[in-house]
Order: structure tokens, then C-alpha cells, then sequence
């Protein structure tokens, strides 16, 4: 993972540098501030495929934990932060304010924090949207994967196979290649030296597989979760944040 390069792309201001945010033209919307974004549609809008009370127990209690928990970890490290993703892709090299333990916090509440703004950014009211993604997704997909069934099995896999709490990933690598990768707990495929090189990239698309994700419908039957939430995918949502990972 390149830093400065991520930093450029995102327009980042890390950790109180303000230098990098002022002169880039690198679009803004990959970023992730500090405050829950309101969700884009209604707690029962994904329905039937994830149910109202758990969108309303995962973003009001989960998400909203993860946020409060950052604001209290950046205040007691004495950081000013307008993007959360430039903040955690940093944070394997942070300025002394922050003490191993505030590192953690930061890593959990920070990750937590921009992986589920990503993930409600990425889902749209079934039927809404595009069925299949298009456009240069859709060309980068069947070079890297062979196919979207291909893509999609290999995602599903990857999602099932997590073992515990963590989260797929479909990612663009520095090289150039796209890959499907995993990761566990909050971990976000940015954080650049704490998550194996294997896992590293810019997340393109993401799947949450805690429990609190899925138990109040689907209970122990994780793949039942993930063949539904296909039928939720904001796909144009999706080819935007390949557009601006690969501006
Ligand atoms: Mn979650």
C-alpha cells in the first residue's frame, strides 16, 4: 500500500496535515468524515433481504458505537481528522500522541467506522438499481476474474469462509490488479502494515459478516445472508468508487 499515493487520490487531511487537502484534485468522495452519514434510504427499504430491525440495530447501536468510540479515540490521541480512510491507512506509523492502546482503539472504531459508511453507501432498495455492475467494472471484473459468476462465487466463498467476525472485500492493488480479500474484525483492506500485504487495496466493495449483520433473520445460516444480499447492491454506487479508485 502506497500512503502518499492514497493520500493524493483520497485529498486526505492526516492526522492534522492540512498540506496535501488544499492543492489536490483528486475527488473527495472516497473519504469518510468522522460523523455518521444518514443512511440514503429507510431502515425497512432493503427488505426483504435484510430486515428493518436489524438495519436499525446495526446503524443506530453498532455503527453509531464505532463512531462515538473513534470521536472519544481521536480526541484522547489529540488528532484532528477530516477522513477516517486516510487515518486508518496511516495508522501503522501514527505520531506519538497515540499510545498502543489508543492505536487499537483507532484501528477497531476507525475501521468499524469506515467500513460500515462504505457498506450503506454500497446497498440501494432492491430494484432500484443495476442489476449487474457495467461499464469499466464490469470490463475489470471479467479480465481479473474471468466473468461476474466467477467474480461472484469467489466473493460468496470468501465471505463464508470468514471464520468469526470480519468482512470480504473486492479491492484494486498498487499493481493494478483487482482481488477478492478478507479480513477479520473491523480491519479495513486500507490499513497498510496492519493487515497482510495479500489483503491490501482500495476497497471497491465490501461485505460485513458479523453476526449483528444477519442473526436476527438469518441465525447461523451466514450464506443464506450473503446469496440474499446480492439483491441489494448498489451497483452504480460501486462503479463510482472503481472510478475514483482508479482516476
Ligand atoms: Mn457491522
Amino acid at each position: 500500500m502506497n500512503r502518499r499515493a492514497f493520500l493524493a487520490r483520497s485529498g486526505a487531511v492526516l492526522l492534522g496535515t492540512s498540506s496535501l487537502s488544499a492543492s489536490t484534485k483528486a475527488p473527495i468522495a472516497q473519504g469518510v468524515p468522522v460523523r455518521q452519514e444518514p443512511l440514503p434510504y429507510d431502515f425497512d427499504a432493503l427488505e426483504p433481504y435484510i430486515d428493518a430491525a436489524t438495519m436499525n440495530v446495526h446503524y443506530a447501536k453498532h455503527h453509531a458505537g464505532y463512531a462515538t468510540n473513534l470521536r472519544t479515540a481521536l480526541r484522547e490521541s489529540k488528532l484532528k481528522c477530516a477522513n477516517v480512510s486516510a487515518l486508518i491507512s496511516g495508522l501503522n506509523t501514527p505520531p506519538a500522541t497515540v499510545t498502543p492502546v489508543l492505536q487499537e482503539a483507532l484501528r477497531n472504531h476507525g475501521g468499524g467506522h469506515v467500513n460500515h459508511t462504505l457498506f450503506w453507501r454500497s446497498m440501494a432498495p432492491p430494484g432500484t438499481g443495476e442489476k449487474l455492475p457495467g461499464g469499466p467494472l464490469a470490463a475489470a471484473i471479467q479480465h481479473h476474474f474471468g466473468g461476474f459468476d466467477e467474480f461472484k462465487k469467489g466473493f460468496a466463498e470468501a465471505a463464508a469462509k470468514r471464520f468469526g467476525s470480519g468482512w470480504a472485500w473486492l479491492v484494486l492493488r498498487d499493481d493494478g490488479k483487482m482481488v477478492i480479500t478478507s479480513t477479520p474484525n473491523q480491519d479495513n483492506p486500507l490499513m497498510a502494515g496492519l493487515v497482510p500485504a495479500a489483503e491490501q487495496g482500495y476497497p471497491v466493495l465490501g461485505l460485513d459478516v458479523w453476526e449483528h449483520a444477519y442473526y436476527l433473520k438469518y441465525q447461523n445460516k451466514r450464506t443464506d445472508y450473503i446469496t440474499a444480499w446480492w439483491n441489494v447492491v448498489n451497483w452504480a454506487q460501486v462503479e463510482r468508487r472503481f472510478a475514483i479508485v482508479t482516476a
